[in-house]
């Protein structure tokens, strides 16, 4: 045998038995999907999906629309899509259509949920959108290993006194993951947000032709990233590489938005300034998880709804690219 092969025999046996252990036979309040479960058992390519982006990133029905629009991207791929919340207290790792309409009907109140609410929404019996922090925990959990969303949260502009970081970048430190993401949005502090990744020693990748690291609704935020890879299997060489070598972190790939985006991007750009500005004025900055929803919601607002459709289609593009990866990513761990 190998040493490859017995990595992945240990690491499969690991997962089987945390698996075991902390979700079977303790009862844990997890369910997975039988289609993720199935397609898990006989290492086929599943992609992750978060769901606060549903819950508190877009209004309804767009957020609906989105999230199907999202998981069908991902089968056409060959992967399968692996939408995670919270509904009525248990961890859900893959929906119906029908726990996705509650989520985006807002039926049962969802909340926001990071690492820190997880248990505390569980044992309440809530719903909840889970952020990328908590998605990232709860793929890892399953053995999930490519993950795609829209955008990740970073280190907020005076960050440096509010300390307001988000707990996204924490968890990429800590859950062997591959985030496809569309970059961080402008309504942080991008160079520092890049900064504090490169403490925690998660691989920065662009993905596409250039190595700018792009900022959500552009394709460019004048910060590079380390690394850029122009194809799937570039990337899924990485991520087999990384955990090969016995690293537990994950790793973030930026994905620009579609060029024709790109004009629309320019002047949400300049009202995502006129957000910021707004939320220091209201001292809605210092308010904690509630920042980034106002933010989004504002920025709506003020482009009359055009952030919407950049919002959706970098989330699509990001939902197409992290299928591909996963379905690469199965070949090398076979
Ligand atoms: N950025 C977006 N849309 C979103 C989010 C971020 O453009 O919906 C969500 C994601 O779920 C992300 C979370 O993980 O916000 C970060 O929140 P905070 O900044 O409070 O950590
Ligand atoms: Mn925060």
């Amino acid at each position: 045998m190998t040493t490859s092969t017995t990595l992945r025999r240990v690491s499969r046996i690991h997962r089987r038995r945390f698996l075991t252990s902390s979700r079977r036979s303790t009862n844990a309040p997890v369910d997975i999907h039988p289609e993720v479960e199935d397609a898990l058992a006989h290492s086929k390519p599943v992609v992750a999906l978060e769901s606060t982006i549903i819950t508190h990133g877009m209004p309804y029905p767009t957020s609906l629309d989105m999230a199907q629009s999202v998981e069908s991207i991902v089968r056409s791929t060959g992967s399968v899509p692996a939408t995670i919340a919270i509904i009525g207290g248990r961890v859900k790792i893959g929906l119906e259509l029908r726990e996705l309409e509650r989520l985006a009907r807002r039926t049962a109140n969802p909340m926001k949920i990071s690492r820190r609410d997880i248990s505390a929404a569980i044992v309440s019996g809530r719903d909840g959108g889970t952020t990328c922090s908590s998605t990232l925990i709860f793929a890892a959990l399953a053995g999930i290993r490519v993950f795609a969303t829209g955008g990740l949260g970073g280190v907020h502009r005076g960050g440096e006194t509010s300390m307001d970081v988000s707990a996204d970048l924490h968890e990429l430190a800590r859950c062997p993951v591959g985030l496809v993401s569309a970059g961080v949005k402008s309504i942080l502090d991008i160079g520092r947000t890049l900064e504090y990744l490169e403490t925690l020693g998660v691989p920065v990748v662009s993905y596409g032709e250039s190595k700018d690291f792009p900022a959500f609704y552009t394709r460019q935020s004048g910060h590079q990233a380390p690394w850029n890879v122009t194809d799937p299997a570039q990337a899924a060489g990485i991520l087999y590489t990384h955990w090969q070598l016995g690293m537990t972190n994950g790793a973030l790939f930026a994905v620009p938005i579609p060029e024709k985006y790109e004009a629309a991007g320019a002047s949400i750009q300049r009202t995502v300034e006129l957000a910021v500005r707004e939320s220091e004025e209201l001292g809605i900055s210092k308010s904690g998880k509630e920042v980034t929803p106002w933010l989004l919601n504002r920025v709506k607002e003020l482009t009359k709804g055009g952030s919407l459709d950049s919002n959706v289609a970098l989330i699509q593009n990001t939902a197409l690219v992290g299928g591909k990866i996963a379905v690469e990513f199965v070949k090398l761990a076979q």
